[in-house]
Formats: C-alpha cells, structure tokens, sequence
C-alpha cells in the first residue's frame, strides 16, 4: 500500500470542533490534515467546509428566526409611528434563502482559507480508518489515497434521524439538513418532534406567514426546565402554531399533486391531514457507522456515540473524540469548539485544562427566546431534594411591548434556582426578548458561583427586560411571581 502522507495529527471532520483543534495545533507547530466530506441529504442538498453549525444548524437557523421575528415587529413598527410599513406585507422565501446560502458560502470560503493560511492541509475527501494510523481518503470521484498520523481526530458530528415505522419516509420528507437550502418555500409544514429543532424551525416558518403543525410524541423540549417548556409551546400556540399532542405518524404518503399526506392515531382515532410538507425533526445520530470504528477497537455505545474519558481519549491510545459524536456532551458548537482547542493544547502545548460542561449557557431560538443555564428545576430536585433549594420566579412585560397592546403581557418569565446552604445561583431561566444576549452576560456570573446576595445587591439597567433577573423576590410555592417591570 503506498502512504501518501505522514501528519502529527489528521482531523477527520471540518465542523466546529474539528477546525478549533486542526487550527490550534497548526498554530502550536503541529503537521496536521483535516478531510471533511459532506454526504448528501437523502434529497441531495450538498454543501461546503464548516459543518453543521454553519451550514445547516445554528447560522442559517438564526438567520432564518431573525427574518420572521422582523416581521413580527410590523405590528409595533406602526404603532411606533412609522409610515409605510404593511403589517400584512408577504414574505419572499427565495430572497432570504439567497443571501442566506451567500453568507454560507462567505464562510465556507473563509474556513477554506483559514485552513491555508494555518498551513492545515485540507481534503475534501471522504475518511475511514484502515487501522490506529491509517486514513483511506476517497474524494467524489472514486479516487482513492492513503494518510498517515500520529494521532487521529475524530470530530464527524451528527446527522438527523428519522422515525423508523414509516416506509419510504427518507424520500417524503425534509429534515434541517435540507430546509435552509429550499430554493422553494415549503408552504404549510407539518413539524414532526418537539424538542429545540423542531420548535425553532417551526418558530420561524409559522414567523414567516407559513401555516405551521407541530406534532408532539410526548413532552416539549425534554432535558430543559419544563415550566419553561410548557410557557414557550404556550406562547406559541397564541401566536397561531397549532399543536398536535401525544402523537406519532402513522403513515406519510404523496398525494397526486405532490403534497403529503399525513394519518396518525389520536385518541384511537385515525386522523389525517395534507401538508406541502413535512419537517422531520426527531433527533440526531452521530455520522460514525462508516469510519470502521470497530475494526479499529474504538468503542461506542448502541447509538453509535463515541465512548471518551475527559481528556477526550477513546478506547484506542492515539485516537481523540470531540463534538456531536461523543457520547454525553452537549450537542452545541461553542463546546465543541473550546474541547477542540483545550485537546490542541494538551497535545502541543503542555496543556493540561480539561473542558468542563459545568455551567454552560445555551439558548432556544423559539418565537419567544428562552436562554437558560444549570440546572432546570426537575434536575435541581433529583440532584439536591426539593427542601435544599429555593425557586424564585417572576412574570414581566417588556417596555416596548407597550406599543402593540397585542402582545401577551404574560408570556416573559424569569426564574432563578438557588442552593439553601450556599446561596449559589445552580438554575437561571429567562423567557423573553434576545435570551442569548441576555444570558451570555450572565453565564460569567453563574460560572463563577454568583450568590442570589450578590444578584440582589447589583444594580440593574433600567428599563430593560434583564434587569428582571436581579429583581426577582418572589418565591415558588410562596408568592406568586410578581409582575415586574414599567
Ligand atoms: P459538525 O459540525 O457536525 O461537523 C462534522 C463534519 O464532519 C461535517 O462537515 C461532516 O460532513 C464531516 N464528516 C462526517 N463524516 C466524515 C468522514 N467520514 N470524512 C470526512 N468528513 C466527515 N448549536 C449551538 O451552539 N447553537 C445553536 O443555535 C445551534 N443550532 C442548531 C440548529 C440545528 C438545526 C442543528 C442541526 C444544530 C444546531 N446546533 C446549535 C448544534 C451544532 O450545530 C453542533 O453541536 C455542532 O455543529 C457540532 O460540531 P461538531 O464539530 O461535533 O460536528
Ligand atoms: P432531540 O433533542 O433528540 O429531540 C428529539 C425530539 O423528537 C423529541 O421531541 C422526541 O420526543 C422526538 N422524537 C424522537 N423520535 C420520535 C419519533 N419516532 N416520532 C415522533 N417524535 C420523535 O433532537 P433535536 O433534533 O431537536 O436536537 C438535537 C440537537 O441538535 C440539540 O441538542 C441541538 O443542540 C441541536 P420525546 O421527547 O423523546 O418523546
């Protein structure tokens, strides 16, 4: 067999974690190769370096929720005083779908060159091991080479799942490995799950002007604060959102004129419903079934998720995990990233910090934003008992929903969770305009221990809808929350 090449490290994957680490280690003096090939939605959407969060997940998601959320301000653009603005104004699906692909293609450009510049050599090629040090690289035209390294990367990520019951539903669906990509509005869409994919894109198409179903197995946002959970469906459902609860899909079929048609069982009852089309958001599998894993004794649980100790190591000495892909880290790019540079900087620096999952603040794209961080009161319960923590809650209006009499004034909703013994603050939930703004500021605080003390002696901004979180006085069980705000 010819060896083409030999690296200190080769980087299987191009998405978030897997272009920190190759950076870093380039950065650090390390010889190092990255191959990331995408394999196509079963529908055929293809597209550049960057991986999930960049082309399918986070970027064009947010891009997408901002659109429809400027289209819910027309309302208070008029009561504001501005003249020509049609509340009734329809949305051009092919216009955003443009600039957002083009802003997509900036950035894959942009990673392309980073990869230069940092001297990582990059294939656009397709890895699987042959064994601990080996890499085949196939490139989309059959061609084969081989690469060596010292060490290995594996930061492939994940793709969506689908439902298993149903035949042929691979053909008849779409996934968020597809949606941003439409060159065609997906008109009325039936949303199948109902955690933080499936309620983000559900947001933003019924945000657009798209009637909107969201079909629900069992609970909203399972893993998350479920008060909150239960506020955000709330609030989507006045919005217009229609919720199909305790269902699954039965059977999805294409009707003459291409549409879907959908039965499911309610109630014992058969329903069925035609929609333009149906969004598949039931989770995601770690892309690891063709890397030859096993032949190589890296080892993974039944979900094909990579087994890792807390440097990052597998089952096999030289070979590192990071991202989607390992078992019991949170799916999210900025944790991706950072265990990605942590892992450089063990291996090429003497580093010796290890990620911490601690305290990590995430927030949900949803009609109304929900940004939290810790623990979310059923998991501060299991972990420490209802007697060892104290909830304080409160209800507020932001100050600029006062134009629009339209909007709920009781949909933002603040929620801090604290320890009796210390007082450290261990949940914070905050349910209203720009979560992620608002709670990345907080996420300093909270992973450095901040007290509830401490949140109640600092001053807030005013008027603004964060400083609801260091006024919150009401206790759980005790007061109702208050009403805040002016
Ligand atoms: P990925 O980014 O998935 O990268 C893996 C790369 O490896 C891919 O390019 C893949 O094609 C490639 N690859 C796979 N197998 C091979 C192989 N054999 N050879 C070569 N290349 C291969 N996270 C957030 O933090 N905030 C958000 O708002 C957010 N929104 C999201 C919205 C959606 C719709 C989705 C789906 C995800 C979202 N995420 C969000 C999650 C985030 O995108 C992922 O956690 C992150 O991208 C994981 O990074 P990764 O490096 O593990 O894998
Ligand atoms: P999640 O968080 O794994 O949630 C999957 C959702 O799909 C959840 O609501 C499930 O319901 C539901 N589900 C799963 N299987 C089915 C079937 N067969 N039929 C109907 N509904 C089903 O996945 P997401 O895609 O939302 O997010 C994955 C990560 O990507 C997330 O962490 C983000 O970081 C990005 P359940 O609650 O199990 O009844």
């Amino acid at each position: 067999m010819d060896i083409e090449q030999e690296y200190d490290l080769f980087v299987i994957g191009g998405g978030s974690g897997g272009l920190a680490c190759a950076k870093q280690a380039a950065k650090l003096g390390a010889k190092v190769a990255l191959a990331d090939f995408v394999k196509p939605s079963p529908l055929g959407t293809k597209w550049g370096l960057g991986g999930t969060c960049v082309n399918v997940g986070c970027i064009p998601k947010k891009l997408m929720h901002f659109a429809a959320t400027l289209g819910e301000l027309r309302h208070d653009q008029v009561e504001a005083g501005w003249i020509d603005t049609q509340v009734d104004s329809k949305h051009n699906w092919e216009k955003m779908v443009e600039n957002v692909n083009n802003h997509i293609r900036k950035l894959n450009f942009g990673y392309k060159n980073q990869l230069l510049r940092q001297d990582v050599k990059y294939y656009n090629k397709l890895a699987e091991f042959i064994d601990a040090n080996t890499i085949k690289l196939t490139d989309n035209k059959g061609q084969i080479e081989t690469v060596r390294a010292k060490t290995i990367l594996i930061a492939v990520g994940g793709r969506p799942s689908y439902p298993e019951n149903i035949p042929n539903i691979q053909n008849l669906v779409i996934t968020s490995d597809d949606l941003f990509w439409l060159q065609e509005n997906p008109g009325k869409t039936l949303v199948i799950g109902a955690s933080y994919v499936a309620l983000e894109c559900g947001g933003f198409l019924h945000g657009i002007g798209n009637e909107v179903a969201i079909m629900v197995r069992s609970i909203l946002l399972r893993g998350f604060d479920q008060e909150m959970a239960e506020k955000i469906g709330q609030y989507m459902e006045e919005k217009g959102i229609r919720f199909i609860k305790g269902s699954v899909p039965d059977m999805i079929e294409a009707t003459e004129d291409n549409k879907r048609k959908v039965t499911w069982i309610i109630n014992g009852q058969k329903q069925e419903e035609i929609f333009d089309t149906v969004l598949v958001a039931t989770g995601r599998v770690s892309d690891t079934q063709k890397l030859n894993l096993d032949k190589v004794g890296v080892k993974m649980n039944k979900n094909g998720k990579i087994l890792c100790s807390a440097d990052d190591k597998t089952s096999v000495a030289n070979i590192f995990a990071i991202g989607d892909c390992v078992e019991g880290r949170p799916e999210l790019t900025p944790t991706a990233i950072k265990c990605g540079q942590l892992l450089a900087n063990r291996l090429y620096n003497n580093g010796n910090e290890l990620m911490s999952y601690e305290f990590v603040a995430t927030t949900v794209f949803t009609p109304l934003e929900y940004g939290c961080i810790g623990y979310s009161e059923e998991d501060a319960i299991k972990k420490f008992g209802e007697e060892k923590i104290t909830v304080y809650h409160s209800i507020f209006k932001p100050l600029e929903w006062n134009y629009f009499e339209m909007h709920s004034g009781e949909s933002c909703f603040a929620k801090l969770i604290v320890l009796n013994d210390n007082r450290r603050i261990i949940g914070f939930h905050y349910l209203g305009p720009h979560a992620g703004e608002v709670t990345q500021g907080y996420a300093v605080a909270i992973k450095m221990g901040v007290t509830k003390e401490q949140f109640d002696s600092t001053v807030g901004i005013h008027p603004t809808c964060s400083e609801e979180l260091v006024q919150v006085t009401a206790v759980k069980g005790i007061d109702d929350a208050q009403k805040e705000g002016c």
